[in-house]
């Protein structure tokens, strides 16, 4: 097998020319780079005028106070104005905003942009009417409902705070939200639906309100619950609100208030090297200009397009690139309630096929999985109307890659393989899909505007074919403000590193190719340095994934008294119904032949599962425990919180 062979992430040699007509039309063309690098802030501020303003900025950067960087200084807007009426002002009300897809078979929802003003007006109404006022935060824990998109922008259009807490986070990481951002509405619905069945919401808000600081007792005023699968729920008369008593009898009509370009919009909690989540703040202005300008330049937004974004909107991607870039352009989408395999295995390609998706955004976990299951499923499909495929969230295996394009992609569709974080707000690297010919694995390059680099420990950046840490050099507008609450830990997480030159600490690995094209190697934590080689996890797992019979792989460094740190891998095998005896060796054997003996997993273990957040990113922290033989940590944000007792009772195979 030629890939196996050259799969090593780092000899890659593949490379995907943008198809010519996309490139001939393409949004963005090669000349963007060279003028953002001539005045970047006058750059972003022709990105910025893409909203509609109702007091223009003085300042398009305020970098006097750095870090805490300020951004279309003294402009004013309002974002759900430039995400819904203005499109209806401009004469597309009639356009499908959103088209929802319920988990259930035929249930489903066309939601055009006038209507979706209606809908966001009333539940701005009504939330005012609860006492909501500017500034005021507001935790919102749905489904994946259009009515949680409504409530977001009903919180933006009143300039509250919200916070979206991931519909499958447990009671108690949804008191630690509300604790810390002091909510004092809450937004949910009495369940949604999961694999085929109604899941409940509500009961982990009533325990969440239980679980709260005794200080914060009675904080939380209301509860504004949604009716979604008509489940029963327990009721306090006192809190709880059904969201159709409220929001279906307000008025349609709200006047939007114009916010300063620097009105927090949400805060939204990652997690981060210590136990206690941190809330990442994002404000208007700068934020939605990104947004907005990253969605329309990375898809090559077109007007007939129909996108597709499978993250939750309780994830980062599904704020920027379902919510807020994707309705600032006056796009249409599809929003999807369920799971991948429900209720067959098919039921992702089913709705690009009945939609007619063109532009499609996933994560590599998704993709690994419906690799695992083979290309039956998909080719049984038509997937012939995607023209543009993009990746977020973790590095992409180079077998993944190509197997997306090849297999969804039909071998046409430009990959994007966008590089952000919660913090950065927005794609920071990206290949542009009518401008980068794309190698299978990297982010490539900065997007216009932005500035990157790989540096070594001292803040020196490194030559082509070298590794080190990827930084920011200068601010963007959709940048992080600070921690909520907590601007010590902000300076400290990310300026302190390259302090003396002002760099953002990103905490990412990184290399830069002999072409000087950069690759996300993960996240520092996941380096391992065996025997004084620095190996990372990506690498080694990409090794793993080549072989035939693997399906997914995770890698950890487990300390170890000769080198230090040693290879331990994690290995889900791909369906097959012969015996695996001796497959451990073997698969130990392969990384030793693709990368070299160095990078030979000490151990090697079949497992079931990996344990992954419900973004989709492997605890390696969790692996790390078990390969070390320690108490494994916290696992209150896992998908299935048992994956890890199972694997701890497994027995690794010395190879
Ligand atoms: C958007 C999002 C951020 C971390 C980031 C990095 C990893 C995301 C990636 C990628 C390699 C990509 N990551 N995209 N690594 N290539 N294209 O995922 O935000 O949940 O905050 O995670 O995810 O390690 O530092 P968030």
């Amino acid at each position: 097998m030629a890939h196996e062979t050259i799969s090593n992430l780092l000899h890659e040699e593949r490379r995907f020319a943008p198809p010519a007509a996309l490139a001939a039309e393409a949004n963005v063309k090669a000349e963007a780079y060279a003028r953002a690098a001539s005045d970047r802030e006058a750059f972003w501020a022709e990105a910025a005028d893409r909203l509609t303003w109702t007091k223009r900025w003085d300042r398009v950067l305020d970098d006097d106070n750095a870090p805490f960087f300020k951004w279309f200084v003294g402009g004013e807007l309002n974002a759900a104005y430039n995400c819904v009426d203005r499109h209806v002002e401009a004469g597309n009300g009639d356009r499908v905003a959103i088209h929802w897809v319920g988990e259930p078979l035929e249930d489903r929802r066309d939601i055009t942009y006038a209507q979706l003003k209606d809908e966001v007006s009333r539940a701005a109404n009504a939330i005012e009417e609860l006492g909501v006022e500017r500034g005021d935060r507001v935790a919102i824990y749905m489904p994946m409902i259009p009515e949680a998109v409504v409530a977001m922008l009903a919180c933006a259009r009143l300039g509250a705070v919200h916070t979206v807490v991931f519909g499958g986070f447990s009671s108690d990481a949804l008191a630690t939200r509300i604790d810390d951002c002091q909510a004092k509405l809450v937004i949910t619905s009495d369940g949604g639906y999961r694999r085929g069945s109604a899941s409940a919401l509500k009961p982990a808000v009533d325990e969440a309100l239980i679980k709260l600081d005794n200080a914060n007792r009675g904080l939380v005023e209301n509860v504004l619950v949604v009716r979604r699968t008509g489940q029963d729920v327990a009721w306090n008369g006192d809190v709880d609100i059904w969201w159709h008593d409220v929001v279906d009898h307000a008025s349609e009509i709200h006047v939007p208030q114009p916010m300063d370009a620097e009105q927090p919009l949400y805060v939204m909690y990652t997690s981060g090297t210590t136990g206690k989540p941190k809330g990442i703040l994002h404000t208007t202005g700068g934020y939605l200009a990104q947004a907005a300008y990253t969605h329309w330049a990375q898809f090559d937004l077109k007007a007939d397009d129909v996108y597709w974004c499978t993250a939750d909107i309780g994830w980062v991607t599904g704020h920027s690139y379902i919510v807020y870039g994707p309705l600032a352009n006056g796009a249409t989408q599809v929003l999807y309630e369920g799971t991948p395999d429900s209720p067959e295995r098919g039921r992702w390609w089913k709705i690009i096929e009945d939609h007619k998706v063109t532009k499609f955004y996933t994560a590599p976990t998704a993709i690994r999985s419906f690799m695992k299951q083979g290309s039956a499923v998909p080719d049984s499909y038509d997937l012939s109307s995607l023209r543009i495929l993009g990746s977020v969230g973790e590095p992409i295996n180079p077998e993944a890659y190509v197997w997306y394009r090849d297999t969804i992609g039909g071998g046409r569709t430009p990959i994007i393989d966008t590089w952000w974080q919660t913090e950065t707000g927005a794609t920071l690297m990206t290949p542009l899909p009518g401008v980068t010919s794309g190698k299978p694995g990297s982010a490539m390059l900065a997007v216009p505007g932005v500035d990157v680099d790989v540096v070594d420990e001292d803040g020196t950046p490194v030559g082509n074919g070298e590794g080190g840490y990827l930084v920011v050099t200068s601010p963007w507008p959709s940048m992080l403000r600070t921690l909520w609450r907590d601007d010590d830990r902000y300076v400290d997480t990310y300026w302190s590193k390259y302090a003396a030159q002002g760099y953002y600490f990103a905490g990412d690995g990184a290399k830069k190719d002999e072409d000087g094209d950069i690759w996300v190697l993960g996240r520092v934590d996941d380096v391992m340095n065996v025997s004084g080689h620095r190996l990372s996890t990506t690498e080694i797992e990409s090794a793993l994934v080549s072989h035939p019979r693997v399906a997914e792989a995770a890698v950890v460094g487990a300390s170890d008294p000769d080198t230090g740190q040693a290879v331990v891998a994690y290995v889900i095998l791909r369906e097959s119904p012969e015996s695996v005896e001796g497959i451990e060796k073997e698969l130990a054997n392969h990384v030793r032949t693709v990368i070299g003996p160095i990078a030979k997993p000490r151990d090697l273990m079949i497992v079931p599962e990996l344990p992954k957040t419900r973004s989709g990113k492997i605890m390696r922290r969790l692996l790390r425990d078990v390969a070390e033989g320690r108490q494994v940590g916290d696992t209150t944000t896992l998908m299935d919180a048992d994956i890890v007792s199972k694997i701890a009772a497994g027995q690794a195979t010395s190879t």
